[in-house]
């Protein structure tokens, strides 16, 4: 670890408290009063950068409230922290590790120098040989043992390893080349392996073992089972090197698995899981829509980090969405946040977008080791919409609990089928104006009885039928899904994480809290089986269970 930054802490701050004198002002007010009083809200409350649209119109904010989150990131010393990151400084110091994801999208030919090595070089070759497989596999060259071409790639790998290149293949759909389908196996739930072998056949199928540390059990566990399966369903052992290759910092560990030294793409330490899909990581990405797609999600998100390294804090994109969250969570009581995005390429969009801001921001202790004493990374969830809609946006509407939400939706659709996309469009529009507006026990009455109800009916119902409103949303807009956009828009969140973690004085960038349940489970698992453990402890629950377990498997 290298030693403790300085550290701010942002609740002692006058910009702090500027925020919680503030707060009565916006309490009082409506965001439709907010509407009322400024013709040009949504000219002023909205922006473009980097082929997104950004509405923040229907947020609980006027001019003064922006100005002060401005003076709070101000004095939590943004402008510099993105300038550390962007430059290469050791940023995540409990790790002693550069945070450099950016840098693998970045066209910048300036030397970046990591331990003496000028990573850009190093980053290059990384494309250049996932260029050259790419092109093998894609065009037929690249041949399983019985002499047939690759038709089926499956990424063994979890958590950073598994949700971002997910979420990037589904969102890419209509890019796919037409000779390659992939799949995904993460959870070490035999099933997950079980399932998607099931269809697959042995000499058309090339595994990529994706794990920066190549220790993770879930990963080993699912590699090596895909091995035996490789193996016992007629595959040749000789011509191992043509069904598996790896994506790993830990060459050692990949070869000592049997992979090829030539077949391992790399990763690197200044690379964290959950910011990785720009990498190698990345390859599962690029087999499936080609090189020049994977190109071009790198380019879309260089061209998020471009304006956010330059735009100013009052006209930054991230800056903005981090600094709404932060003033929901810290100043008016919000929890959690809702990722919904309008189309169901994206479906899985909020479950890496949970991962990349939950683990990240996460945290209790602050950069120099202290407890804080302010709330911190919000709870994140949501699905696709219109799904949502018949579910829990129940809870958005009508709930005692209130969540800022995020609405995203492409303006065209690959799919133009019959009137869908209107009526898609209409939903995500209705949904924010819902959530704004509400229903007043007036409006609900004069429904009721306009629908021919008795007034002491409809006053008796009419409650129910309240929605509150006054619950704030963005919407992001592009035009189309494609890599580009979908590059930029993962690349929005994660420099909107990078913002509130600056705020909130935190190390976004390390991961301690998953660490006790590996280390309890790798104590529990000799008990299952009926081995000693020294090292278990595990208390009277815990052994009740083992029990069961055991017995259950007799
Ligand atoms: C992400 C985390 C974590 C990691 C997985 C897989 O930031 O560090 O989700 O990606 O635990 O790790 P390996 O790639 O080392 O297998």
């Amino acid at each position: 670890m290298d030693s403790a930054p300085q550290t701010t802490n942002p609740g002692v701050t006058a910009a702090w408290q500027a925020l919680i004198d503030h707060r009565k002002d916006i309490e009082s007010t409506t965001i439709v009063d907010l509407f009322s009083n400024d013709p040009n809200r949504v000219s002023h409350l909205s922006m473009e950068a980097a082929g997104l649209y950004l509405d923040y119109s229907k947020n609980r904010v006027n001019t003064e409230t922006l100005v002060r989150l401005k003076a709070l990131a101000e004095a939590s010393g943004l402008k510099q922290a993105i300038q550390d990151m962007f430059s290469g400084a050791a940023i995540n110091h409990t790790e002693g590790r550069q945070v450099l994801h950016t840098a693998l999208r970045s066209t910048d030919t300036a030397p970046l120098i990591v331990d003496g090595k000028n990573i850009r070089e190093d980053i290059s070759a990384a494309l250049t040989k996932m260029e050259g497989f790419v092109n093998q596999v894609q065009s037929g060259q690249w041949l399983g043992y019985s002499g047939k071409p690759i038709t089926d790639v499956v990424s063994v790998g979890i958590g950073g390893s598994y949700l971002g290149p997910r979420v990037a293949i589904e969102a890419l759909r209509p890019f796919w080349v037409d000779n390659i389908r992939s799949h995904f196996v993460s959870n070490v739930d035999g099933a997950d392996l079980a399932y998607c072998v099931e269809s697959l056949n042995p000499e058309t199928t090339l595994f990529i073992v994706q794990s920066k540390s190549f220790k993770t059990q879930e990963t080993l566990a699912n590699a090596l089972s895909a091995k035996e399966w490789y193996l016992s369903t007629g595959g040749d052992a000789d011509n191992i090197a043509r069904h598996f290759v790896a994506v790993s910092s830990n060459i050692n560990l990949a070869t000592e698995f049997g992979i090829d030294a030539d077949n391992i793409f790399p990763m690197w330490d200044w690379v964290g899981g959950r910011y990785s899909l720009w990498s190698a990581i990345g390859l599962p990405i690029a087999l499936q829509v080609g090189m020049a797609n994977f190109r071009e999600l790198l380019a879309g998100a260089e061209d998020l980090d471009n304006h956010f390294r330059t735009a100013p804090l009052e006209a930054n994109m991230p800056v903005i969405l981090g600094l709404l969250g932060v003033w929901y969570h810290n100043f008016l009581g919000a929890h959690s946040h809702v990722i919904l995005p309008y189309d169901q390429s994206l479906e899985n969009l909020p479950a890496h977008l949970q991962q990349v801001d939950m683990e990240s921001n996460g945290k209790s202790i602050n950069r120099g080791g202290h407890q804080v004493d302010y709330g911190t990374g919000p709870i994140i969830w949501g699905g696709a919409g219109t799904n949502g809609q018949h579910a829990y946006h129940q809870l958005l509407h009508q709930g005692t609990r209130w969540t800022p939400a995020d609405f995203i939706l492409p303006l065209k659709t690959h799919h133009a089928i019959g009137e869908h996309h209107a009526m898609l469009t209409s939903n995500c529009f209705a949904q924010s104006q819902a959530l704004m507006c509400g229903k007043s026990f007036e409006q609900a009455k004069a429904e009721l009885m306009a629908s021919g109800m008795s007034e002491e009916k409809a006053e008796e119902l009419a409650p129910h039928k309240v929605i509150p409103g006054n619950r704030p949303s963005n919407t992001i807009l592009m035009d189309q899904v494609n890599a580009r956009t979908v590059g930029a828009l993962i690349a929005l969140y994660e420099q909107k994480v990078f913002v509130q973690g600056v705020i909130w004085d935190l190390n976004s960038f390390d991961q301690w809290g998953v660490e006790l349940g590996k280390q309890l489970s790798d104590s529990i698992l000799p008990l299952l089986k009926g081995e000693e453990s020294d090292s278990a402890q595990v208390d009277a629950s815990t052994a009740d269970l083992v029990n069961r377990f055991k017995q259950a498997n007799q």
